[in-house]
């Protein structure tokens, strides 16, 4: 983590703590600012001097100190004070939806609650109903997003992940003697989350091999270290997360890389396969083998049929080549099956759903275009908030038209991309949309998103995105079900049915690229395109750097099998504007 971040993330702890301690606003929101301010800067805050940090909007003489304190002792007093008064779990009671800081704070003062378990033992008591402010409905939600956390817990989203192996492979990589390293399991088949980090590694010196792995900066624990196997855990960001590390021999590279990436199903039904044919597969390779030997066949010196590469297998089991993204076990193994061209990362040429300081996210016009252009972008569309998302500070309508001019005079000046006029309209919980029609044809496109309302029932949730899909002005349904990984449930989606009323009014539903999101989800993805819907991908930028969401994103509508025709963010800049203004 960059100093910045983790700065930020300790204001940001501050102004929770500060706020279930008590207290005053103004000290609980200068926190909060100064968190938001840190976490936005370019240069590391602790190589600033006061003069220089006091300059920073939102950085008083106060938050100046604080940081100065950090930059000499890689701590905060005020912070370690806090920690001292709040316990850990009432933190974690704070990030469950429906909690906010007042109730945690009732829970904690009148009840005692300061961990999700005594939360649970609570709830089952009926315990928390004569608080203020607490009915049987909240109660309910409370109920359902613990529920809901403890499924997920323990999976990484692949977004924590996936930075991690890559800097793992990187590493193990420039070891000596090191020959081939690459990472499998439900990472390389781009899973939104991930239970462990499987690392595959061919050594000529398997000790160093090992010795590097386990001694990496960040390992907390080394688990196992044996002749082939060696489990760490490692820190990233607030978590651990754990690695596994196989040295394999090159000459079985491809069985050992296929039997390690799964799914576990899918490698059920090669073996299968190969069974049918006389054959075994394994870890070590694909072997003429009837099944009768007590001992496994590269135990006998039985010479492999196919072992170095995945390709060489699957052709020699008469099967089309899987992408590890496909190998889910959904028909992929049958005979016949044709591979589909699926979308691809530099397939993407326009960003359509992108935020700037208008609303809440950090950058101007102008940067938010230039970064576009930097990615080789034909389009980049500004879909800053509508006004019911007071706190993502939406545009009224005055500041919308205003905010237009602004789009296209910069649509003007700026050469080698086109900056579109667009707004991320709230659905409103009765599927109405947040502006009036007027001014709706006035933007060049309109992602229309759920963001308040989302623990409505399947009915009224897939009523409300039904009419918003029927609404002649809108493009495309941002996060359609507006769940958070790990952390919001989100709606169940009649996939079915939105997907083909998508398909009959041209409206594409997008797969958020953030990987707190990925909403739509593989499995939706599947179904609508199915239904014969069109696909967004979009990163919803709101930061520099979330532009890097965007793999995470293809990942997803590769599992859900898109192609680059169905994806709207790959047409040319002729198809994809056809098709905007066919809806004006
Ligand atoms: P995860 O880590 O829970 O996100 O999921 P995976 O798919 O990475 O599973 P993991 O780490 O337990 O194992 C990696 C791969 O190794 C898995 O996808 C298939 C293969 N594998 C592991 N154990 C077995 C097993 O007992 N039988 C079979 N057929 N394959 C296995
Ligand atoms: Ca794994
Ligand atoms: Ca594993
Ligand atoms: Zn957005």
């Amino acid at each position: 983590m960059s100093a910045n971040s983790e700065i930020a993330e300790i204001f940001d702890r501050m102004a929770k703590m500060l706020e279930l301690t008590g207290a005053n606003r103004f000290r609980v929101n200068a926190h909060a600012k100064a968190a938001r301010v840190i976490r936005e800067q370019t240069t590391d805050v602790t190589t600033l001097d006061k003069k220089e940090l006091t300059k920073l909007d939102g950085i008083g003489d106060g938050t100046a100190d604080k940081i100065l304190e950090f930059a000499a002792n890689g701590d905060i007093d005020e912070h370690d004070e806090l920690t001292s008064k709040v316990p850990e779990g009432v933190l974690e009671i704070l990030e469950l939806p429906g909690v906010g800081p007042k109730t945690a704070k009732l829970m904690w003062e009148e009840k005692g609650i300061t961990d999700i378990a005594g939360l649970m033992r609570a709830i089952a008591d009926d315990a928390l109903l004569d608080l203020k402010g607490l009915g049987k409905k909240s109660v309910e939600k409370i109920e359902r997003a613990i529920e809901f956390q403890a499924k997920d817990q323990g999976r990484t989203p692949i977004g924590r992940a996936m930075p991690l192996a890559e800097r793992l492979v990187e590493a193990m990589r420039g070891v000596t003697g090191v020959e081939r390293v690459a990472y499998a399991g439900s990472l390389r088949r781009g899973q939104e989350t991930i239970g462990d980090i499987d690392i595959l590694c061919v050594a000529k010196d398997r000790e160093s091999a090992r010795e590097a792995f386990t001694s990496m900066p960040g390992v907390n624990e080394v688990l196992a270290s044996g002749e082939t196997k060696s489990s760490v855990r490692i820190e990233q960001g607030s978590r651990l997360i754990q690695a596994d590390l196989r040295l394999v021999e090159e000459d079985h590279w491809g069985a050992a890389l296929m039997y390690f990436t799964g799914s576990k199903d899918h490698n059920v039904r090669l073996r299968e396969i190969a069974i049918k044919k006389g054959l075994t597969l394994n870890e070590y390779g694909l072997f003429e083998d009837d099944g009768t030997h007590d001992t496994p066949p590269q135990s006998r010196g039985v010479h492999p049929v196919a072992s170095m590469t995945e390709s060489s297998i699957f052709e020699a089991l008469d099967r089309a080549f899987v992408v590890p993204e496909l190998r889910q076990d959904l028909g992929e193994t049958q005979e016949g099956w044709e591979a589909p061209d699926l979308i691809e990362l530099d397939d993407i040429k326009a960003e359509l759903h992108a935020h700037t300081r208008a609303s809440d996210g950090s950058m101007t016009i102008e940067e938010l275009a230039q970064r576009a252009k930097g990615r080789g972008f034909h389009t980049i569309c500004v879909t800053d908030h509508s006004k019911s998302s007071t706190i993502a500070n939406g545009l009224d309508e005055d500041r919308l038209r205003a905010h237009i001019d602004a789009v296209r005079e910069a649509n003007q000046n700026m050469k080698g991309i086109t900056i579109l006029a667009g707004s991320e309209v709230d659905i409103l919980s009765d599927g109405s949309l947040d502006y009036d029609d007027d001014l709706l044809a006035a933007l060049d496109i309109v992602v229309a998103s759920p963001h308040a309302a989302l623990t409505q029932g399947p009915k009224e949730a897939n009523a409300r995105l039904l009419r918003a899909i029927e609404h002649s002005l809108v493009h495309i349904i941002g996060h359609p079900s507006g769940r958070l990984i790990a952390s919001r449930e989100g709606f169940e989606l009649d996939i079915n049915t939105l997907g083909a009323a998508a398909k009959e009014h041209a409206v594409a539903l997008e797969v958020n690229a953030n990987p707190k999101r990925l909403d739509l989800r593989d499995s939706h993805v599947r179904a609508a395109l199915a239904q014969g819907a069109m696909i967004a991908i979009d990163c919803d930028v709101h930061r520099p750097n979330h532009y890097d969401f965007l793999r995470y994103g293809v990942l997803t509508a590769r599992r859900g099998g898109l192609t680059k025709e169905r994806c709207v963010n790959a047409w040319s800049q002729a198809e994809l504007g056809a098709w905007l203004t066919s809806k004006r």
